[in-house]
């Protein structure tokens, strides 16, 4: 017997196609006969939402009369990905939903692919900030994501003739979008520019121009919690709009700057993250929609309230900051309760310190914001007044802890001289409550070395949540033949909101019919991509070849440069006959990634992969045995297609450099098996599914460290190994440009010279580590136990636990009592 918790409403097949034809009649006002896939797909969605909608209610409602504090997730990412399915599924809709379409004489794939993807973060920040508000709508928790609704999200990537980038806009709203409601009538105005004056003994901001900040509301349904949260997402209007006919023609093109200035605040998402951009246009993002924010909560806790009690605020809800672009907050709250609302510095502090907590999601120094104080000052004058004085009382009560003065001076939160700097990290880490690092080793290492300053003084603020993914996107709809497997073998489905139950799939490792099935899955899995890539890429993937991806950003730390160097040497062993054909294990290597657009290098390595893939994919003398493919603009719906298809998952960045990474849990929950070094979550996944189950290879990061101290020189490993010569001369020499030497000359002499992120040295390893592989996906039984091993030890990387974990160590809330 098997137990169903899933959600499942009563409404029938039937019943659900009626009212898809009413939204197709009432609201795109066309006949079932005149719709095409994209107006069904909107009426689906409209349909789904009105099933949300009374529990959307009740939640605001519970949310404001309960006395459960709320979270309010700032973050200027949000990588929600498709709506219908995972709407469908926590409607309970979803069987309803392919009978419907299929009665309303649709096919099924066309309606889903009709949705165009919100592309509203660059990787795995955005992506999972999407987790994470799933993970607290599924847990019941009061909860308001907050972040800006971009016009143009991640631009569109496409690859020219020479495989170089090709970056399009992504105007991802020229098609009707069924799932946010504007809400004229919750705006909230933003004020910038002008100067501080005193009236009365008081500061008084006197802003230069305000923008109009209207709020998008996208529904967040719960998987079987009955709740609905909300993902507000601010849009930037004009408020010189209804001025404009009072211009003659003349003036009438300036009298348009202002609202194209206002409403470029919110137009597009900044695609760095290579170096942060020190932009008025991006502070201005950041200020936009933290301002508005923290007026709208007020709003919605102290509803109609002239004088609020605003000494009650942090029980109400508190912040968390998803890296250092929503610090600002800090400081702006500080401006709400003292010029606003009239408290005393103190008090503000008190409740400002309790208000928020800050997540950093990066190791590397040059990742962590800094702002010209001048820049501040222009933009927002009285933000820097305050700003000053919390660095003030800093600095004094450092004075309190530590005499060593040189440390106070690394600590500054503004920096001394010519030209000040304001550190957001360290606004953040003193400003708010908790600090936490995003997997363990990456906490350890903002104690020990990025913040280590800091928790020297204020170790108690410093904690760890490893990061998690939400099964229901990642496996429940990624992969619903693991899903239907897992459940058969659990005997129910509450996995699904229960995560840590996958381990009752450990003693079924040893069943070889159950690790047959699981093979099974992946085979099916395999055909289907390679359908897929097909249908989407033109692509001739062979399902019956090992599937090894590399989906991530594009960036030097990663080291795809690692992956292709290795590849070119496989390729080159084939080609010249060094390993026989029976000794070559056929395999299909996928890349996933886009570069920032200013980003030299990383750009230059993805037109060498693509002209390694064209090289390889058109020799007649490796065909069958290795294939190497391209799929351009990576997104959240090729991950939800190549995921659950892949043998081999790469994780293979220089120790001490990822943060957590979050695809090398999407890729063990799927069963693939990982090839990784010691950095991130790889430490924690290794340690749970098993040192045994994991191709571990590579420096430690004490290693890497010694090394630099040593004095690290990449020729040396150059000419130390045959494999790795051969592979860069190759480069070096044409092979992949034609002929001409010039092209890839940058990456050769860094690597050559530099090669700041080691590459050259972890290549041994890397190649040694490839016969393991090999040998193991010889045995095909053995490797799908492992990888089912993988995914019967990976629950903990649900990103509910990852939930759980700030629930119980940093906001210190739960869910709305019922
Ligand atoms: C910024 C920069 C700027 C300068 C040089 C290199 C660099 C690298 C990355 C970034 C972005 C930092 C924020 C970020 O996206 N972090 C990612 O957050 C994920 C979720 O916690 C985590 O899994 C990734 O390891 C981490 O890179």
């Amino acid at each position: 017997m098997t137990e169903h918790t899933a959600p499942m409403s009563s409404t029938t097949p039937g019943e659900f196609a009626d009212e898809i034809r009413k939204e197709l009649k009432y609201t795109q006002g066309v006949t079932t006969e005149q719709a095409t896939s994209a107006d069904v797909y909107v009426a689906t969605a409209t349909a789904v939402r009105k099933h949300l909608v009374d529990s959307w209610a009740t939640t605001q409602h519970d949310m404001v009369a309960g006395s459960t504090k709320a979270v309010g997730y700032f973050s200027a990412e949000f990588l929600m990905g498709k709506q219908l399915l995972n709407a469908l599924l926590n409607a309970g809709l979803s069987d309803q939903f392919y009978d419907a379409v299929k009665e309303l004489g649709f096919d099924v794939q066309d309606v889903i692919d009709s949705e165009y993807e919100p592309g509203l973060g660059n990787g795995g920040l955005g992506r999972l900030a999407a987790c994470y508000i799933d993970s607290l709508a599924s847990k019941g928790v009061p909860a308001f994501g907050y972040g800006i609704q971009y016009r143009y999200g991640i631009f569109k990537q496409e690859f020219d003739e020479q495989g170089a980038q090709v970056e399009r806009p992504d105007y991802w709203l020229a098609n009707e979008e069924p799932w946010g409601h504007i809400d004229y009538n919750r705006s909230q105005r933003v004020n910038y520019g002008g100067s501080v004056v005193e009236e009365d003994g008081k500061k008084v901001w006197k802003p230069a121009w305000s923008v109009r900040a209207v709020p998008v509301d996208y529904m967040v349904p719960g998987y079987a919690s009955g709740r609905v949260n909300t993902l507000r997402l601010w849009s930037a209007k004009s408020y010189d709009e209804f001025d404009l006919l009072a211009f003659n023609k003349s003036e009438y093109v300036d009298a348009v700057k202002p609202q194209v200035a206002a409403e470029n605040i919110s137009k597009i998402l900044y695609p760095e993250d290579s170096t942060p951009q020190g932009k008025a246009l991006r502070l201005e993002q950041q200020y936009f929609f933290v301002a508005a924010s923290i007026q709208d909560a007020i709003r919605v806790f102290y509803p109609g309230e002239e004088n609020p009690d605003l000494t009650t605020f942090p029980s109400k809800i508190c912040f968390q900051l998803n890296d250092t672009h929503p610090v600002i907050g800090i400081p702006e709250l500080m401006r709400v309760l003292i010029d606003e609302y009239g408290y005393d510095w103190d008090t503000a502090w008190s409740i400002t310190n309790k208000s928020f907590n800050y997540t950093c999601h990066t190791l590397l120094p040059e990742a962590l914001e800094v702002w010209p104080a001048k820049l501040i000052g222009e933009l927002l004058p009285r933000h820097l007044e305050i700003i000053n004085k919390i660095n003030e009382q800093f600095v004094a009560e450092l004075g309190t802890k530590t005499s060593d003065s040189a440390k106070i001076d690394r600590m500054r939160i503004v920096t001394d001289g010519e030209d000040p700097q304001v550190h957001m990290a360290y606004l953040a880490t003193y400003g708010g409550s908790h600090v936490n690092g995003v997997a363990a080793l990456h906490s350890q290492l903002l104690k020990d070395v990025t913040l280590r300053d800091f928790s020297d003084v204020y170790g108690d603020k410093f904690t760890n949540v490893t990061n998690g993914v939400t099964p229901r996107r990642f496996i429940r709809i990624a992969n619903p033949r693991l899903s239907a497997l897992i459940t058969e073998g659990l005997g129910t489905d509450r996995w699904l909101s229960d995560l840590d139950m996958l381990e009752g799939l450990v003693p079924l490792a040893k069943d070889d019919e159950f690790v047959k099935k699981f093979a099974a899955v992946k085979q099916a899995n395999k055909v289907a991509f390679s359908n897929y890539a097909k249908r989407e890429y033109d692509f001739d993937i062979d399902p019956n070849t090992m599937v090894n991806s590399m989906i991530k950003r594009l960036h030097e730390y990663k080291r795809q440069s690692l992956k292709i160097l290795s590849v070119i040497s496989q390729y080159a062993d084939i080609k010249s006959g060094k390993v026989s054909a029976d000794d070559i294990l056929p395999r299909t290597v996928v890349f996933g990634a886009k570069a920032a657009p200013g980003y030299k290098m990383a750009k230059l390595t993805i037109q060498l992969i693509n002209n390694v893939a064209r090289v390889v994919n058109n020799d007649p003398d490796v065909k069958g045995k290795l294939a190497v493919y391209y799929p351009w603009n990576y997104n959240i719906r090729l991950a939800q297609h190549l995921i659950p298809a892949t043998d081999l998952d790469e994780q293979i960045s220089q120790a001490g450099k990822e943060a957590s990474g979050t695809g090398n849990m999407k890729f063990a929950l799927n069963g693939a098996m990982t090839v990784g070094t010691l950095d991130g979550a790889n430490v924690e996944i290794r340690e749970r599914v098993g040192a045994e189950n994991f191709f571990l290879f590579g420096m430690t990061v004490d290693e890497v460290e010694a090394l630099y101290a040593k004095g690290y020189e990449p020729k040396y490993y150059y000419e130390a190994d045959p494999r790795l010569k051969q592979a860069v001369d190759m480069v070096a020499g044409g092979t992949f440009s034609e002929g001409d030497k010039g092209l890839y000359e940058p990456l050769v002499t860094d690597w050559l010279n530099k090669d700041y992120f080691m590459t050259l040295a972890d290549f041994s390893a890397y190649m040694d580590i490839q016969g393991e592989i090999e040998t193991l996906y010889r045995e095909p039984l053995e490797w799908s136990r492992k990888a089912l091993l993988n995914v019967a030890n990976s629950g903990f990387f649900s990103s509910d636990r990852a939930i759980d974990d700030y629930l119980r160590d940093i906001w210190e809330t739960g869910p709305l009592g019922e």
